[in-house]
């Protein structure tokens, strides 16, 4: 077995990482974190007064202090193997805010974006074209994997239910272990 294919979750995370080091200095920090709130704010035309970008922007700070809780970090930015352990901690802990369903629900709410409470394969095609820079053709491929029921859009459920397998599924087929790409 492979090292990738025995910690198929620290793998997702180091992905993970990799993504969110938008400034690409190799650590996580606030930065990165503010400037992936200003992606956000550009590709759904969000302002400072809509509820979707406060609601996202406390929420991301909320992970970030969670995350640098759980790291014990105290220069105020993470490595990348901090930021793997870090997650695996944050992930199980409910006692203040849980980063998996936050995340989920925040996320979900920007990408659904005339807000009918499910997302169509163009709202997902464009968050991953705006947010990530993504226009591979196997974007299709996840949007078909989340789509479980296969009804042809994404419920609100479906998408919380893929934002835990990233956090803790080990089945490199699972919708929300493609999140970063296939391992
Ligand atoms: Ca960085
Ligand atoms: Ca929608
Ligand atoms: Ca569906």
């Amino acid at each position: 077995m492979s090292t990738a294919a025995a910690d198929l979750i620290g793998e997702k995370l180091g992905r993970q990482f990799q993504a969110l080091d938008r400034n690409n200095d190799g650590y996580l920090e606030w930065e990165d974190c503010q400037l992936l709130i200003d992606r956000y704010h550009q590709a759904f035309g969000i302002d400072r007064d809509d509820p979707r970008g406060s609601s996202l922007q406390a929420f991301l700070h909320m992970y970030w202090q969670e995350l640098l809780r759980h790291a014990g970090a105290k220069n105020q930015q993470l490595s990348q193997e901090e930021f793997v352990q870090a997650s695996r901690l944050a992930s199980v802990d409910s006692s203040r805010v849980n980063i998996v369903d936050g995340s989920a629900h925040a996320i979900f709410d920007c990408v659904d974006a005339d807000g009918d409470n499910q997302i169509t394969k163009e709202e997902f095609a464009y968050y991953l074209k705006e947010v990530w820079q993504l226009t591979a053709p196997d974007t299709l491929e996840t949007f078909t994997v989340l789509d479980t029921d296969g009804d042809g859009v994404i419920s609100r459920q479906e998408f919380v239910r893929a934002t835990r397998e990233h956090f803790f599924s080990a089945d490199s087929d699972a919708a929300g272990s493609l999140f970063f790409g296939r391992i």
